[in-house]
């Protein structure tokens, strides 16, 4: 099984969901911005305030901020990680490429979770988290479009892109995922 992972979907699309299970089958780091971001707002530290104006807006926080998260925690990840919502934009995924390289740990494959916008927006306000609200949640999918959508090409060059329909139960997109990474 491969062990150095990237997801990538839209808000909503279950990266959460299923890097959560993916990670506790296959034991190694869960490294997601969005919740290693929104234990920095609980901590109630000004980069945390700052964060959850940004977050708040369905806006992207500042590529600085997410890098040091994740610098530090790849630096000490030594069983295998899986990236969840990093990088979201190209300035992300060449800091990425960097520090792999530093670290010489290459990405063995992005999983790609595809799912059209109506089920997204469906799934999200029934999550009904602090940034979960219509308004919010189409300014996401508008930057995912714009911003994010374009790694998804960047990493099928690099011949290591699986794509994989989100739109199923939670255990049938698991079993796809183990599939593609087997
Ligand atoms: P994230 O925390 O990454 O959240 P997300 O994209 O909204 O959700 P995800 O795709 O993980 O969906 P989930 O599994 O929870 O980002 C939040 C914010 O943090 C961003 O807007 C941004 O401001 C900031 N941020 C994060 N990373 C950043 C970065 N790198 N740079 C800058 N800013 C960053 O699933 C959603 C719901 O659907 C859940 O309720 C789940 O139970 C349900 N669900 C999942 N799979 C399902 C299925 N198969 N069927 C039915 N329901 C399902």
């Amino acid at each position: 099984m491969k062990k150095k992972l990237l997801f990538i979907g839209p808000p909503g699309a279950g990266k959460g969901t299923q890097a959560n299970l993916f990670c506790k089958k296959y034991g190694i780091d869960h490294l997601s911005t969005g919740d290693l971001l929104r234990d920095e707002v609980s901590s109630g530290s000004v980069l945390g305030i700052k964060a959850a104006e940004t977050m708040n807006q369905g806006e992207l926080v500042s590529d600085e901020l997410v890098l040091s998260i994740v610098e530090g925690r790849l630096l000490n990840s030594n069983k295998g990680w899986l990236l969840d919502g990093f990088p979201r934009n190209v300035n992300q995924a060449n800091s990425l490429k960097h520090l792999l390289e530093k670290i010489n740990q290459p990405l063995e494959a992005v999983i790609s979770i595809k799912i059209a916008d109506d089920y997204l927006i469906k799934r999200l306000l029934a999550r009904g988290r602090e940034d979960d609200n219509e308004e919010v949640i189409v300014n996401r999918l508008k930057i995912y479009r714009y911003k994010t959508s374009p790694l998804i090409d960047l990493y099928s060059k690099q011949g290591i892109l699986k794509e994989i329909d989100g739109n199923d139960d939670i255990d049938v997109v698991f079993s796809c995922i183990e599939k593609a990474l087997g």
